[in-house]
């Protein structure tokens, strides 16, 4: 692929599947970005490219539970939006967790691959999307999103707010000041602050992260302003256009490969009016002109390569891969890999998938065509294969031992809010395949003017090979702006009772999609 000074040069979805919120440096020429993880566990996935064009899954920020603290913070709350930035040769990620007792907290390490630190907690910033920058005398500024998290004043907005602060100890060093409040679009968020000749830039996303999304910008003479808003805000905004990646904000500035900037932002491809895989990571061109950025509009351009992974599961390292994912809880707190049976168990502690922290071990859907397959070993319990968006929207296959031996009965469930819909079959065998798979049909999925959306078919395959198809379902009902607006698709094992194995987890997405 060509190098990308262009915009249709890059990959867009640069890091496809759920991963809002990209935050992205650029050390020693190596790229790294980091995205919002939400109620999963490990947290903060680290990424790393050396050409912007490939980008590999290097790691986690926080892969101890006590890192984040999620506790019971709601799905879709939990950690947002973090700011990834380098200074003294080492990586420090901001984040908040919100509706959880860390806030905010700075995390660093010397390598982003791992492992992080425990993280300082900054005490007194009340908000979310926190940015870390330095002035040139050193001094850490935490700048902000006065979205109010506080119970006395929930969900009012202060605007871009910024505090000089302590690294060390955590400590504010003064009464937060209010920078800047954007051009007046709704939520005034996802700040990041940069230095560029004699200016200050300060780049914000405004206008909600839903489809008004937009990025702008204000420059000042120094870290802490005066900001003055940029005349072309917003810079960027997809909505009432015909762009195929909607949504596109919260924005962070990088110098590319040849030396001109670029941004990674997030965005979703909604092919009409819906996003099955939720807001994932893009990136566009930025040109200079009268010391103002402009930004390309996003265009869509998934890489052409289509991705195979089999995941071995009685392999010891079965889930050391960084994309395995579960929620609340580390995939190694759910799952155990018995190398002398030769299989992965899970035990039904919580009671399915449906459930608020379920037993589950899945991974992000990066692909509008895909197939994820997992065989299964129901015979000491009940459990499948689910794709989740969280616990009130997921569809799932669920296999369990019938009365008659070697006769598997599998239920395909799908759950959209209050209402279920299954449907079941018998099928011969001790273990069966399951299957579930995605793609969007030509033409519309729903009615002719509301285009958009995807088809979720579920199979099981048993030892013969018979393929059995329980449902299709309007993948319009697992989507973003159905489901819940934050995450996106993970889908993967559970157990709903007793302990249930499984062996060999794939993964096919096709290339282009
Ligand atoms: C993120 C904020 C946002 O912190 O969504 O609505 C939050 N806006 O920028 C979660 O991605």
């Amino acid at each position: 692929m060509a190098p990308p000074n262009e915009p249709t040069a890059l990959p867009n979805p640069l890091i496809p599947g759920f991963n809002p919120d990209p935050s992205c440096v650029l050390v020693d020429g190596t790229y790294y970005a980091v995205t919002s993880s939400f109620e999963y566990l490990p947290a903060l996935p680290v990424y790393r490219s050396t050409d912007f064009v490939t980008w590999e899954h290097i790691g986690n920020v926080a892969t101890r539970p006590e890192q984040v603290g999620l506790g019971a913070t709601p799905s879709g709350a939990g950690v947002w939006a973090p700011t990834l930035r380098h200074h003294d040769g080492r990586f420090h990620v901001i984040v908040n967790i919100t509706a959880g007792p860390r806030g905010c907290v700075v995390f660093t390490a010397p390598d982003p691959a791992g492992p992080w630190d425990d993280g300082v907690r900054i005490d007194g910033i009340d908000g979310i999307d926190p940015d870390l920058a330095w002035d040139d005398s050193g001094t850490a500024y935490v700048t902000y999103s006065g979205l109010r998290m506080s119970d006395t004043e929930p969900w009012s907005h202060d605007g871009i707010l910024q505090a000089r602060v302590d690294l060390a100890t955590g400590q504010v060093l003064e009464q937060p000041r209010l920078l800047w409040s954007g051009t007046g679009l709704v939520a005034p968020e996802g700040p990041h602050l940069y230095r560029r000749g004699d200016h200050w830039y300060l780049l914000i996303a405004e206008g909600g992260t839903e489809f008004g999304h937009a990025v702008s910008v204000a420059r000042g003479p120094s870290i802490k302003g005066p900001f003055e808003g940029a005349p072309g805000n917003p810079l960027l905004r997809a909505v009432g256009t015909d762009a195929p990646v909607q949504r596109t904000g919260h924005a962070d500035l990088v110098r590319g490969p040849d030396g001109r900037d670029l941004v990674v932002l997030l965005g979703t491809r909604t092919a009409g009016a819906f996003a099955p895989l939720g807001r994932e990571t893009f990136a566009t061109t930025v040109e200079w002109s009268d010391g103002w950025p402009q930004l390309s509009p996003v265009p869509l351009h998934p890489r052409p390569e289509p991705v195979d992974e089999h995941f071995d599961l009685a392999e010891a390292g079965a889930l050391a891969d960084p994309g395995w994912l579960a929620v609340g809880r580390t995939p190694g707190e759910v799952a155990t890999v018995d190398v002398a049976a030769g299989h992965l168990t899970i035990r039904a502690d919580a009671g399915g998938l449906d459930v608020f922290r379920p037993d589950f071990v899945g991974r992000r859907q990066r692909h509008l065509e895909s197939r994820f397959e997992v065989r299964i070993d129901p015979r000491d319990g009940r459990g499948g294969l689910g794709l989740r968006y969280d616990e009130r929207f997921t569809v799932a296959l669920i296999a369990e031992k019938s009365s008659q031996a070697g006769v598997v009965r599998v239920t395909a469930r799908a759950t959209m809010s209050t209402i279920t819909q299954s449907w079941s079959a018998e099928v011969s065998g001790d273990t069966l395949v399951l299957r579930i798979e995605t793609d969007v049909p030509p033409g519309p999925v729903g009615t002719p003017w509301s285009a958009g959306g995807d088809r979720i078919r579920l199979t099981v395959v048993d030892d013969t090979g018979l393929q059995t198809q329980l449902a299709e379902l309007d993948g319009r009902y697992w989507s973003v702006e159905t489901a819940v607006p934050f995450t996106g698709r993970v889908t993967g094992m559970f157990a709903e009772a007793g302990t249930v194995h499984f062996t060999d987890f794939r993964y096919h997405g096709t290339g282009g999609s």
